[in-house]
């Protein structure tokens, strides 16, 4: 899909250049707005800034220092203020509080790209929002149904498993709870899932929620950390509690610290998401649609690389893990 998504996005932006070309020669400023500081989006800047480079676009980014539509609204504003603003590439940190802030930077002529997470039901033809130009991110029900089934094996298909996740409301990880839920009871009868805790992009309150669980429940077979800050929390109390490798960790999210506690057996699965595509193709998106370009996709999914310790050291996956 991602492949085809390219293409698709490259062929229609050739034919745009050639009929539009003065238009497409304009060059625009875009706004970077992603959900918080982590590695996750470090690496979709990254992205964000090789695409504006390799497409002569300017790109203005502000990374609120912790997560919520208190934050985000603020910043949002202030980018919208400066008037000089062509796009916003940003990742709503609430599926509905977001529309009416988004929506503002619409009606003062900004077009809104949404990467990571999305608005509504993230269905931007047929769903209750409609304006932005396109979805571009991980399907996370899918990534919740993985995560579940690599939990399940893990633990011989049988037992308790817990979710700590990051906050209500939020369409990433609203969908991974989700697809987690699904596959474990569809799937897997003979195992009881405990949760969602929200740790509000707190690691640390995400290592004392699983903490009281791993003592309320001592018979606990395995956890699932929904993102980097869950599942780095949830590694934490299980070795902690030196359960590692008797308890089993499925962590969504491949920082170097999930590695690290996939190398020591803490770690069972690791999910990478693929954010440095997720930025790259937003930009790719901006210039396609400025340059009148009106056939662009309204979600692409990135897919996901699923690491394990059989296949951590193969190169063609360890260029998923974030490497920063
Ligand atoms: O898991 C990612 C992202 O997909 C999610 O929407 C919020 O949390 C992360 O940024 C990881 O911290």
């Amino acid at each position: 899909l991602r492949k085809h998504a390219l293409f698709a996005v490259a062929g229609a932006m050739a034919l745009a250049i050639a009929s539009h070309g003065a238009h497409a020669a304009a060059k625009i400023k875009i706004g970077f707005l992603p959900g918080v500081v982590d590695p996750f989006y470090q690496v979709m800047q990254i992205g964000v800034e090789a695409a504006a480079k390799d497409l002569g676009v300017d790109v203005v980014t502000q990374v609120p220092p912790t997560w919520g539509v208190d934050i985000q609204t603020p910043i949002l504003d202030s980018m919208v203020a400066r008037g000089d603003l062509d796009y916003i590439v940003t990742a709503p940190t609430d599926k509905d509080q977001m529309v009416g802030p988004l929506k503002a930077a619409v009606d003062a002529g900004i077009k809104v790209i949404t990467v990571d997470t999305f608005l509504g039901d993230g269905d931007y033809v047929n769903g209750p929002v409609k304006f932005p130009i396109s979805y571009i991110g991980s399907d996370n029900i899918e990534g919740g149904r993985i995560s579940a089934r690599g939990l399940a094996k893990a633990i011989g298909g049988k037992g308790t498993v817990y979710i700590n996740s990051t906050n209500p409301n939020v369409s990433s990880v609203e969908g991974r709870e989700k697809g987690f839920k699904e596959v474990m009871e569809k799937e897997f009868p003979n195992i009881k899932v405990l949760g969602p805790d929200y740790n509000l992009d707190d690691p640390n309150k995400a290592t004392q929620q699983t903490a009281a669980v791993l003592e309320r429940d001592p018979g606990l077979g395995g956890v699932f950390g929904t993102n980097v800050f869950s599942a780095q929390g949830a590694g934490a109390a299980v070795v902690n509690a030196g359960l590692g490798g008797h308890v089993q960790v499925v962590a969504y999210d491949a920082t170097k610290l999930a590695i690290e506690l996939l190398n020591k057996g803490v770690v069972t699965l690791v999910l990478a998401q693929k954010p440095y595509d997720m930025g790259y193709m937003a930009v790719q998106f901006a210039v396609a649609d400025a340059a009148g370009v009106t056939s662009l996709p309204r979600r692409v999914e990135t897919g996901f690389a699923i690491i394990d310790k059989e296949n951590v050291k193969d190169p063609t996956i360890a260029r998923f893990i974030y490497q920063v």
